[in-house]
């Protein structure tokens, strides 16, 4: 299985690039954000759980989002691959997903990191919150995302380093001129 991580801070391009990826390499894809997104609409207990994470700016304990990614993974067996766009968010969803593709004969091929300066970032959540209609996507939440993003989800960056499978790819400029140095990156890797 051709496995990707793509990761970075909130509003790196995560979900944007996803879109291509899944179309060019005929990947499954995996979005923690979106699968949080649908519980909360759904008014699921899950959802309500999630809600008062994400309202604050919060990662989603681990129990949660790792029982999530292991019911959605036992749903994809038999895939050509699989994009995980959101996830792993800190070092145990890491070693939880490790576990979780291990018990398939499989592991993460390529983790690809969007480097993205603090201001742009703001900027980009700023504005998409124009439109999103979404809880956090104000300027209080975003600077709480933004420092949650650095002190407990930078360490995988480490983590998948040490497994020499990282890429780190600028992610400022047009999408589909990243999205050329991701495709690179990912074909590397197959
Ligand atoms: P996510 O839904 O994963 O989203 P994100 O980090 O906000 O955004 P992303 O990087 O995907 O940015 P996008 O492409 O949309 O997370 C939301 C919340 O859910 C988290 O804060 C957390 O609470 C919770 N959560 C999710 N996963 C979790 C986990 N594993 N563990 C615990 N909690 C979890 O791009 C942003 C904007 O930039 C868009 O408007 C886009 O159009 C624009 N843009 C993209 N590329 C651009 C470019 N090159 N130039 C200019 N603008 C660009």
């Amino acid at each position: 299985m051709l496995n990707v991580v793509i990761f970075g801070p909130p509003g790196s391009g995560k979900g944007t690039q996803s879109e291509n990826i899944i179309e060019k390499f005929n990947l499954a894809h995996i979005s923690t954000g979106d699968l949080l997104r649908a519980e909360i609409s759904g008014h699921t207990q899950l959802g309500t759980i999630a809600k008062s994470f994400i309202d604050k700016g919060e990662l989603v304990p681990d129990e949660t989002i790792i029982g999530m990614i292991d019911n959605k993974i036992e749903s994809l067996v038999g895939a050509k691959g699989v994009i995980f766009d959101g996830f792993p968010r800190t070092v145990a969803q890491a070693e939880a997903l490790e576990e979780l593709l291990a018990e398939h004969n499989s592991k993460v091929s390529v983790m690809v990191n969007l480097e993205v300066p603090k201001e742009e970032l703001v900027e980009r959540l700023l504005k998409r919150g124009e439109t999103s209609g979404r809880s956090d996507d104000n300027l209080e939440t975003i600077e709480k995302r933004i420092s949650v993003y650095e002190s407990q989800t930078s360490p995988v960056i480490d983590f998948y380093k040490a497994k020499k499978v990282y890429k780190a790819i600028q992610g400022v400029g047009s999408v589909d001129g990243i999205f050329e140095s991701i495709s690179v990156a990912i074909e590397g890797a197959k």
